[in-house]
């Protein structure tokens, strides 16, 4: 007799029949409820941008946030081959070589996690906590989407065209391989023009970041901009598929379908000034004139204004803003005085959007904790 069989019948439940049993439901924490040892270790894994690194035009390698669902897949780049496929006239598989020796574009973007803000909400919803740290700005160099679109002759009767990655895991109970989708429209456009994307900053794609090959869609939320890119399918019905019609949507209670997660919500942030306490990361400064400086951005629409506030939120001053860097989705630079007088500060930042939208001082919640660009508020200490 085999010792497996012995477990097995001692504890029937206690061995998953399939991958969905091991994953729960999503859920929001109890009130008062601490960040738990599964958000710590999401945590530890998807690191955010350091703020001092706002200073950068574009991000430094290793300093733009990473966000992965399941695991960085191993990639063979001689081996590697995207398949378009589906509703087309003539089906491709594009290896490298083929796909660098088309004519390349490069974009500057910022690109935005869904989900920064989520672990400032109340209550909070568990997942990744981020706080206002999931950004980064890059410039990524590849084909543009419409380029291979045309080559393979998209059909009249193609809606949608799915994007799906190397990367294997489960999530609330459904095995999956990471796929997205964007409408064929959204797909040709050519503002935003979408790529399928090898380079970052001039380098080829780090593994954390989609090596070899990525889909960037600027303007959008980091979801859409599927990593470790091998297949694209032109279908003929809208993607049902879990990363599309079951995560990233809003809902306020469970039961209801939400719209899409799409595009990111304008933001600004601030470089924490002066310089932190290790444990608490307050900020200390010294009397007399600080500069505060930061970036700010709007996946919608031009950031026309940003504001500061020292009071926290009882005042404002419009800051100076930096002309755009040439790519409209990337964000823009901002600094504005402000003259420290001892005692405790809040500083706080927002930006406007040619839309007219402006960040919010109170949360804008939902389940998923998508899109909460509440303003990023920075209690300082000003010493005598
Ligand atoms: N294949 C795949 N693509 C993916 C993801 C993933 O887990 N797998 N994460 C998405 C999410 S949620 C975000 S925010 C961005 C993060 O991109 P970055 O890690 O390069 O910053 O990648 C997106 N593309
Ligand atoms: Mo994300």
């Amino acid at each position: 007799m085999d010792g497996s069989d012995v477990r097995t019948r001692d504890q029937p439940s206690s061995v998953p029949r399939s991958p969905a049993e091991v994953s729960a439901p999503c859920r929001v924490a109890a009130p008062d409820e601490g960040i738990s040892h599964e958000e710590l270790t999401l945590a530890a894994r998807n690191h955010g941008l350091p703020l001092e690194a706002l200073r950068y035009d574009v991000t430094p390698p290793g300093l733009h946030y990473i966000l992965v669902h399941y695991d960085i897949p191993a990639a063979d780049a001689d081996t590697w081959t995207l398949k378009v496929h589906g509703r087309v006239r003539t089906p491709l598989t594009l290896d490298l070589a083929a796909l660098r020796a088309l004519p390349p574009v490069t974009h500057r973007v910022t690109m935005e996690c869904a989900g920064n803000g989520r672990a400032r909400l109340d209550p909070r919803p568990v997942s990744q906590p981020w706080l206002v740290e999931a950004v980064g700005t890059a410039d990524w160099t590849g084909v543009p989407l419409r380029t291979l679109l045309a080559e393979a002759g998209v059909e009249p009767d193609a809606v949608e065209a799915v994007f799906t990655g190397a990367d294997h895991g489960v999530e609330r109970g459904v095995e999956q391989d990471y796929a997205r989708s964007l409408t064929v429209q959204d797909a040709i456009a050519t503002d935003p023009e979408v790529l399928v994307a090898y380079e970052m900053n001039g380098a080829p794609l780090p593994p954390q970041h989609g090596y070899p090959v990525r889909l960037i869609v600027p303007g959008w939320y980091g979801m859409a901009h599927v990593k470790w890119l091998t297949d694209i399918e032109l279908t003929d019905a809208p993607f049902t598929g879990f990363q599309q019609a079951v995560a990233y949507r809003f809902r306020q209670s469970s039961g209801e379908p939400g719209e899409p997660v799409t595009r990111i919500a304008p933001r600004a942030l601030m470089i924490p000034p002066g310089f932190p306490d290790f444990m608490s990361r307050t900020r200390v400064v010294r009397p007399g004139p600080v500069r505060l400086e930061g970036r700010a951005w709007s996946g919608r629409a031009p950031v026309t204004k940003v504001e500061v506030s020292a009071d926290d939120g009882a005042s404002w001053q419009t800051a100076e803003l930096a002309a755009a860097q040439g790519d409209p989705w990337s964000w823009r630079h901002w600094h504005a005085p402000w003259t420290a007088t001892p005692g405790r500060h809040v500083l706080t930042v927002r930006a406007t959007d040619a839309e007219g939208t402006a960040q919010p001082l109170t949360q804008p919640w939902n389940r998923g904790g998508f899109a909460n660009n509440e303003v990023q508020r920075i209690p300082v200490v000003c010493c005598q």
